[in-house]
């Protein structure tokens, strides 16, 4: 087969398989689960119309049935999570370090799954709680299945799998009330913390910016775990996996998340599905940091510990291939809620260390497999099912598919050829490591340092991120209730950084550390930053408060520049409906206040028209909006008339267009104004710039005396 037939096979092959399972009902009589019409749906039989129901309407009986059983068990972490559909293309052959099939001939898409969640909360919870989000991708190759089931954040809370069930459910809501839904900020919780310095480095993540991501599309993905490659020669490398968004790392505010959570909190997931809709599609670069077996000790860390991330400054992301996701999901249940990953799903190429947390994986997520989906086939179910064919003695089983033909089931045989036969060449061959040592219950030594990288993180913050996260830590442990756990709090963070414990300590009512904090380390890593990453206005969400009156070239003009950017409108307005310009012609607005706010989108934009701006002047919503979208440091335009709402709003220390001088364009603070302009290009330039910057820190200080 050439590159250009296995290249559509591949492509095309997910989805026509999918197709096979898919049904329309569209149009067709209604049938019960035998394929039985029905000629009556809304009544029970009965014994008169008003007598008892008969236990022979087989009907009822079916569709009461299936529904009682409609559903299975969440997932015991990351029940709430939203998926798509894509392809993944490697950018050059990677047979130097690994032998896997997908790595090797840019010319092949290999379909993917993509599942993002978030770890704590139940299936119903909100989008935009402080979280870990997983971020699991199911590679359908040529040569079988590969899961990468990674998060957001490059480290993880322990060390060893024995430990994920006790901080599970000291995370988890608290087992005698059920409280609090998807939030650590409660007292089990920050006991273990207290309790466990080995969480320090990735509480400094969690209650960084990187727990509440503006989108599933703007954040990072990092497989945690140290993983091998393996080439034809057998050589290993070890290696992280990342994959890095092309629209850069983006977070809310946690003002904002919070507020979604109430009046979107379906945000990230909307987010994902509105954008692959509309055809922008989201993409993501996968990288590796590659390390030579002889340097597994070259680092003041151990490269086996899951608390410790590779600095990319000293070990470099290679990036080495893109994914686009670019096609919903035809139905929840049977794609995402069915799908079923496992870091142990690797194909030839890629291969395991002994990393402890990975080894604790590797039981685990089978076994919650057969727990969740019912039994030992869930590789049967159409999203689970790989390209490649599966050939095995494994039989029977709840809810087999398989019509498994002849009477042989063992190896080996001689009925059946003595096939399937294993493939010395070709099969799965682990890497082989030596291994040596007592049988112990211990960790290594090696693992013992838990401060130092969480100093490196604190050090790598610029200035707001770094108020983000005491901020953070004032709102979780301020939650808490028992004394001596805040104290515990303040007392462990002073081996991080003994100002971040002063700050913490007196936002929480805790007395300041009474010992000299921190651990000496002055090294930071800006790779892990977000104040440099990408930042672009492309797909950005901007909304256009409007009333009748307004001048419709203007906003129209506008709009058109945002577009051709790729930037997404709504025109929001007191009233759905139309609304008539100056000139008499229309535009329909898509929100009303009631059933929005500023915290759904990336910025705002005020237009003109005298009585369209006197209308708003009179709306406290409409001001509020202006008020709330400053306060998150959004980028804010407004141009001739639509200028007065700004000076109404009274946005602290911005300077604002003057009505008395000629299309003067003033750019302040993120907040871009214009007055007496016919032509709208160079405002929504600049007003495109300040969108791409997606937050305006320098409003810090006039920021926070916005009451919004
Ligand atoms: Fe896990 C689900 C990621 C440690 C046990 N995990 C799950 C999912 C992701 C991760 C993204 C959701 C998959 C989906 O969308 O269906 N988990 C991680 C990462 C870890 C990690 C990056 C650290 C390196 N996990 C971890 C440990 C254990 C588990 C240490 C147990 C010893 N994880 C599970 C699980 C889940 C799961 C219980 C729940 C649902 C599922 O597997 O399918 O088996």
């Amino acid at each position: 087969m050439d590159t250009e037939q296995r290249t559509s096979i591949q492509e095309k092959s997910k989805q026509e398989q999918l197709a096979t399972f898919r049904a329309e009902h569209d149009g067709d009589d209604l049938t019960t689960n035998q394929a039985v019409r029905v000629n009556h749906t809304d009544d029970a039989l009965k014994a008169g119309t008003r007598g008892p129901t008969l236990m022979e309407d087989f009907h009822f009986r079916e569709k009461i049935t299936h529904f009682d059983h409609e559903r299975i068990p969440e997932r015991v972490v990351h029940a709430r999570g939203f998926g798509a559909h894509g392809y993944f293309q490697v950018y050059e052959p990677m047979s130097k370090y690994t032998k896997a099939k997908f790595l090797q001939d840019p010319a092949i898409k290999t379909p993917v799954f993509v599942r993002f969640s978030t770890v704590v909360g139940s299936r119903g919870s909100a989008d935009t709680v402080r979280d870990v989000r997983g971020f699991a991708t199911k590679f359908y190759t040529e040569d079988g299945n590969y899961d990468l089931v990674a998060n957001n954040i490059p480290i993880f809370f322990i060390q060893d799998g024995i430990k994920f069930p006790d901080v599970v459910h000291a995370i988890k809501p608290e087992p005698h009330n059920e409280i609090p839904q998807a939030s650590a900020a409660h007292d089990t919780f920050w006991d273990f913390v207290v309790q466990t310095p080995e969480l320090s480095h990735m509480i400094m993540w969690l209650l960084s910016d990187r727990a509440i991501p503006r989108s599933f599309r703007m954040m990072e993905g990092f497989g945690v775990n140290t993983f091998r490659f393996i080439n034809e020669q057998g050589k290993s490398h070890f290696i992280k996996f990342h994959w890095k968004p092309t629209l850069g790392v983006h977070s809310l505010v946690w003002d904002e998340a919070q507020k979604l959570a109430g009046k979107d909190p379906d945000y990230n997931r909307r987010d994902l599905w509105d954008a692959i809709n509309a055809g922008q599609y989201p993409e993501f670069e996968l990288g590796v940091q590659i390390l030579e077996e002889q340097d597994e000790f070259a680092f003041d860390f151990d490269i086996l510990d899951a608390t410790k991330f590779w600095p990319e400054e000293q070990i470099p992301v290679r990036k080495i291939g893109k994914m686009t996701l670019n096609r919903n999901v035809d139905n929840f249940f049977a794609e995402t809620e069915q799908v079923a990953f496992h870091p142990g799903h690797v194909v030839s190429g890629i291969d395991f260390t002994n990393d402890p947390l990975l080894q604790g994986r590797l039981f685990s997520y089978l076994d919650t497999q057969l727990i969740r989906l019912g039994g030992p086939n869930f590789h049967e179910i159409p999203i689970n099912k790989p390209l490649a064919p599966i050939h095995n003695n494994q039989r029977d089983g709840y809810h087999r598919m398989t019509i498994d033909h002849g009477r042989v089931s063992y190896f080996p045989n001689s009925l059946q050829g003595n096939t399937p036969l294993p493939n010395e060449q070709e099969g799965y061959k682990h890497y082989e490591e030596k291994v040596e040592g007592k049988k112990v219950r211990q960790r290594s030594e090696s693992f013992n340092d838990h401060f130092r990288q969480a100093t490196f993180f604190w050090n790598s913050m610029s200035l707001i991120e770094k108020q983000h996260i005491i901020d953070a830590f004032h709102f979780e442990v301020g939650n808490v209730v028992d004394k001596n756990i805040k104290q515990g709090v303040v007392d462990l963070f002073n081996n991080v950084d003994g100002e971040l414990a002063k700050q913490i300590a007196m936002g929480i009512g805790a007395q300041p550390p009474s010992q000299p904090g921190g651990t000496g380390v002055t090294a930071s890593s800006p790779a892990v930053s977000q104040q440099k990453t990408v930042k672009s206005a492309y797909s950005r969400k901007v909304a256009i408060l409007m009333d009748n009156g307004f001048n419709y070239p203007e906003v129209t003009q506008v709009m058109e520049s945002l577009k051709n950017a790729g930037v997404n409108t709504e025109v929001v307005s007191k009233y759905q409906g139309m609304l008539t310009s100056v000139d008499g012609r229309q535009i329909e607005v898509n929100k009303n206040y009631a059933g929005t706010g500023s915290i759904m989108y990336d910025a705002i934009y005020v237009t003109g028209g005298r009585q369209c701006v006197d209308t708003l002047l009179h709306q406290g919503d409409a001001i509020h909006f202006v008020n709330e979208a400053f306060k998150h440091a959004k980028a804010i335009g407004a141009t001739n008339e639509g200028v007065d709402l700004l000076a109404t709003a009274q946005l602290q220390g911005t300077p604002l267009a003057d009505p008395s001088t000629y299309a003067e364009l003033v750019n302040e603070l993120g907040v871009v104004t214009i007055r007496n302009a016919a032509d709208m290009g160079y405002f929504s330039g600049k007003f495109i710039e300040a969108i791409a910057q997606h937050r305006h820190w320098i409003r810090q200080q006039q920021k926070d005396m916005v009451p919004a």
